[in-house]
């Protein structure tokens, strides 16, 4: 028969793929929105209408919603992804952000427990390598100390040992996967993987004039989001209930993500300055590129703006996926650091190339307010 999954956060960038991967599987998958006066599904609209793909109105800081649905669903597998997943965003919504990750946590565990699941439905919690924080070892793995350093982290912390706890106390088969960064073409405008490949793409295409960036040496793990929910299902099917770090093992600075996606997209920068003075310059552009208006050689095309810099920043990722490799047969190379830039640059250049006249007014007006510094 076919398994029933129930995910929340499914609207998110995860969750897209996460669908993708288990309705090939056959599974039979259902999904928690929430209402929004706008109700764009952007991620999941390719998959609505279709016959094992079905949609509900919960929301992770409403008790009941979630324990009437999972009683009506009565999942074999849940997958909680929903989160307010922005770390910059936590530290001016923090009890919001504890509600939801860290609660909301709770609150899934309870739904499944009211409903007498706890024996047959197993929960993926999706935690964070935010919880290594201000990093007590490099690389990090599944015994390095955490050290939550952001209102999120704190809260994800609380998700990560609630769901041990419950592992523990009630004998669930409830995981945590340790998610180092991963990224694609879904990903939310506002993280700096995104924000750098959209704003290449409007500066090479003559539709923004500078992106404004906050800390550039930090350095991250980066992986692809479409590898990375292969492994939350690989890790419901290990035979015992354990969790995992899931990163690539590989470590580079937003200033490197920055130069390869202006290459991406027919920009070579080089960099002047220090700190706050830095700044990313045209050196070349590609021969297409040169007869465009708009950019030129010795444009400022990337300054930092102390207006995203964090209160406190997480500076040092890189995660040790041996376990993952090991235990659960995944490979943390499938897609390359050199190959996630490109795709995600490459999708970008024809997303912006593709925005018709009205959809390009709200680009515009989006990039004033990148260039404002009114975004995270
Ligand atoms: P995302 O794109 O920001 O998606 C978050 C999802 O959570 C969205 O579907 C959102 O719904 C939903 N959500 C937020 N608040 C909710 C609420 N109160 N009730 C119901 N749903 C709610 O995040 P993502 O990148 O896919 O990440 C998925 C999960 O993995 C998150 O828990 C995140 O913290 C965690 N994680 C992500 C990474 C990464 O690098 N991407 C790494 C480690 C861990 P709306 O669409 O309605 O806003
Ligand atoms: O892209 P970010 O906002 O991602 P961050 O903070 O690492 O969080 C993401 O990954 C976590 C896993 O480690 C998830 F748990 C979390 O849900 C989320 O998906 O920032 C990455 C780094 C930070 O050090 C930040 O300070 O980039 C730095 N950065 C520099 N300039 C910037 C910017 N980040 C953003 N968002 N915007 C900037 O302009």
């Amino acid at each position: 028969m076919a398994k029933t999954a129930l995910i929340t956060g499914v609207t998110g960038q995860d969750g897209s793929y996460l669908s993708e991967f288990l309705l090939a599987k056959g599974y039979e998958v259902h999904g928690i929105i929430r209402r929004s006066s706008v109700d764009y599904r952007e991620r999941i609209a390719h998959l609505e209408g279709t016959p094992h793909f079905h949609l509900h109105y919960a929301d992770m800081s409403d008790s009941m919603s979630l324990v009437k649905l999972v009683g009506k669903v009565m999942p074999d597998e849940i997958y909680n992804l929903a989160a307010q997943s922005h770390v910059q965003v936590s530290f001016d919504a923090p009890e919001f952000t504890a509600d939801v990750d860290a609660v909301g946590v709770l609150r899934v565990l309870e739904a499944v427990r009211t409903n007498h699941l706890e024996k047959t439905c197993k929960i993926y919690q999706a935690s964070t390598s935010e919880l290594y924080g201000k990093v007590e070892e490099v690389p990090q793995s599944e015994t390095t100390p955490f050290h939550p350093y952001s209102p999120y982290a704190v809260a994800k912390l609380y998700g990560y040992w609630i769901i041990k706890e419950y592992r523990e106390a009630y004998d669930m088969f409830c995981c945590s996967g340790i998610l180092f960064n991963h990224e694609s073409e879904r990903r939310g405008e506002t993280f700096v993987t995104r924000k750098i490949t959209l704003a290449a793409a409007r500066i090479a295409q003559g539709k923004q004039k500078c992106l404004y960036l906050g800390n550039l040496d930090s350095l991250r793990d980066w992986g692809y989001a479409k590898d990375y929910v292969e492994c939350m299902w690989l890790i419901l099917q290990h035979k015992t209930p354990e969790d995992f770090v899931i990163a690539t093992g590989v470590q580079h600075s937003v200033r490197e993500f920055a130069t390869l996606a202006f290459h991406h997209a027919g920009i070579e920068l080089r960099w002047e300055g220090q700190g706050i003075e830095e700044k990313g310059i045209v050196e070349n552009l590609t021969p297409t590129l040169s007869s465009r208006e708009g950019v030129k050689v010795g444009d400022v095309v990337v300054a930092v703006s102390p207006d995203f810099y964090r209160p406190t920043d997480v500076v040092n990722l890189l995660g040790d996926p041996s376990k993952a490799k090991r235990e659960l047969g995944w490979n943390p190379q499938t897609t390359s650091f050199e190959q996630l830039v490109e795709l995600m640059v490459t999708h970008d250049m024809k997303k912006v190339a593709a925005d018709d006249a009205a959809a390009e007014v709200r680009k515009v007006n989006l990039a004033e307010f990148l260039e404002k510094g009114i975004d995270k």
